[in-house]
C-alpha cells in the first residue's frame, strides 16, 4: 500500500515534516480555501503540489474535491458546478494528480456526538451515541417533525438524557454535531443546517441515486480520458440521519453505482471505519468483491454496541478484522499488480497531542501509531504469503 496521511494544508498543526517522519511517502490533501463548487485552477494546485514536494512527499490523493449541494439536488446551478468540476479534474490531471475522493452525503459530512470520548487508556476518541444524537436533533437543532423519525422509547431516553445535561454539556453537544465541513474551523449554525435540510425536502434515496448517476455520467468521460480514479467515500454513519437519504452505506449501494456507471474511473474509497459502523457490512468480503474498483483505502476500526453507538477503537482492535482486511488488500494488489494508497483513518488524541488542538480525528501521534501498526501488519502478511 502507498502509505499516506491526510494533511489539511498550511494551517494544519501537523506538519509535512511530521508526516514524512511518520513514514509516509504520500500526502492526501485538498484546497480547502477554495469555495465548494469553484474551479481549482492549475496555479493553485501547482502551488500546493510544490509545497508538498519540497518535503520529498507526493500529493497522492485529493480528499476531497467536494460536490456542490446543487449537484446533489440536481437543482439551481448544478450544470455550471458540474462543468466546473470537470475543469478542476482536467487541471488536477495536468498536474499529475489523478486519484480523487469525494462524497455524496447531503448537507453534512461525517457526524459524531463526542469528539473527546475518553477511552480506557485516557486517550481520546471520536464517538457516536445514538441517544445524544436524537437529543441534539429534537432539542438543540429542533428539526421540524424530527420526532416522527424515532420511536417513543427513543424519544423518552433522549429526553431523560437531555434533561440531565448542564448548559455547558448542551453547548458542547451542539458544537460537536454542528462541526463544519472537513478542513474548516467554522461551525454550522442550527439555522443554516435547517435551511440546508429544507433544500433536500422531497429528495428520496432513489432521486439522490439518480442525481449521483447524472453527476458520474457527466464527469467520468473526463476522468477516463485522463486515466483518473474517482473514489466515492461511504456515508458516515452509514444510515439516514436528520431525515436525509443516504445512498453509499452498504455493499449493495456500492455495487449499484459501479454497475450503473461502469466507467473505469468510477470507483470507491473503501473506508472500513464508515462501512464498519454497520454490523451487516462484511468488510473483508466487500473488499474482496469490490476489489478492482477500490482506488483508495481508509483503514480504521469502530467498536459498536447493541444500541447503535460506536466509538473509534485502536486500529488493530474494535469490530473490524484488520488482519483480514490488510490480507485482502495485499492479495488484491498482488493480483492486479498495483499499489493502492492507504491512510490510517483518524487516530486517538494521545500523549503530547492531548495538550494541542488538532482537527478532530487528525492528531499526529495517534495516526502515527495506526500507520505503524498497519505497515507492520502489511509487511508480515506480504512476507508470509509471498516469500
Ligand atoms: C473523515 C473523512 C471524510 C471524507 C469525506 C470524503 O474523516 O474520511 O470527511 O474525507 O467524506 O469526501
Amino acid at each position: 500500500m502507498i502509505q499516506t496521511m491526510r494533511w489539511y494544508g498550511p494551517d494544519d498543526i501537523v506538519s509535512l515534516t511530521d508526516i514524512k517522519q511518520a513514514g509516509c511517502s504520500g500526502v492526501v490533501t485538498a484546497l480547502h480555501h477554495i469555495a465548494v463548487g469553484e474551479i481549482w485552477t492549475t496555479e493553485e494546485i501547482q502551488k500546493r503540489k510544490v509545497e508538498i514536494e519540497k518535503f520529498n512527499l507526493i500529493w497522492s490523493v485529493v480528499e476531497s474535491l467536494p460536490v456542490h449541494e446543487d449537484i446533489k439536488k440536481r437543482a439551481g446551478n448544478y450544470k455550471t458546478y458540474i462543468e466546473n468540476y470537470k475543469i478542476s479534474l482536467e487541471n488536477l490531471a495536468s498536474c499529475e494528480i489523478k486519484i480523487i475522493t469525494y462524497n455524496f452525503m447531503p448537507v453534512l459530512d461525517w457526524m459524531r456526538t463526542n469528539l473527546k470520548y475518553k477511552t480506557i487508556t485516557g486517550a481520546l476518541a471520536l464517538r457516536f451515541e445514538k441517544t445524544a444524537f436524537i437529543a441534539f436533533d429534537l432539542f438543540l437543532l429542533k428539526r421540524p417533525n424530527a420526532k416522527d423519525d424515532y420511536s417513543g422509547e427513543e424519544i423518552n431516553k433522549a429526553t431523560t438524557y437531555f434533561e440531565q445535561l448542564n448548559d455547558e454539556a448542551r453547548t458542547e453537544l451542539m458544537g460537536n454535531c454542528l462541526q463544519g465541513l472537513p478542513g474548516s474551523k467554522d461551525h454550522f449554525t442550527p439555522e443554516q443546517v435547517l435551511a440546508l435540510l429544507d433544500g433536500f425536502k422531497g429528495i428520496t434515496a432513489d432521486i439522490l441515486r439518480e442525481n449521483l448517476t447524472t453527476f458520474l455520467s457527466e464527469i467520468t468521460p473526463t476522468a477516463d480520458q485522463h486515466e483518473m480514479q474517482m473514489a466515492i467515500h461511504p456515508d458516515d454513519p452509514p444510515y439516514p440521519i436528520l431525515g436525509l437519504p443516504r445512498i453509499m452505506s452498504t455493499e449493495a449501494d456500492a455495487q449499484y453505482i459501479l454497475n450503473k456507471v461502469p466507467a473505469k474511473s468510477n470507483g470507491l474509497c473503501f473506508c472500513s471505519g464508515s462501512f464498519g459502523a454497520r454490523p451487516d457490512n462484511d468488510l473483508p468480503g466487500m473488499l474482496e468483491r469490490l476489489g478492482s474498483r477500490i482506488y483508495f483505502l481508509h483503514l480504521r476500526s469502530t467498536e459498536r454496541d447493541d444500541e447503535g453507538n460506536f466509538f473509534e477503537a485502536n486500529h488493530l482492535e474494535g469490530n473490524a478484522n484488520m488482519f483480514a482486511l490488510v490480507k485482502e488488500a495485499v492479495k488484491l494488489m498482488q493480483k492486479e499488480n498495483r499499489s493502492i494508497p492507504m491512510r490510517p483513518d483518524h487516530g486517538h488524541q494521545m500523549m503530547d497531542d492531548l495538550a494541542k488542538n488538532p482537527y478532530p480525528g487528525y492528531s499526529a501521534i495517534g495516526r502515527l501509531k495506526g500507520l505503524a501498526e498497519i505497515r507492520g501488519l502489511e509487511m508480515g502478511i506480504r512476507k508470509s504469503l509471498f516469500e
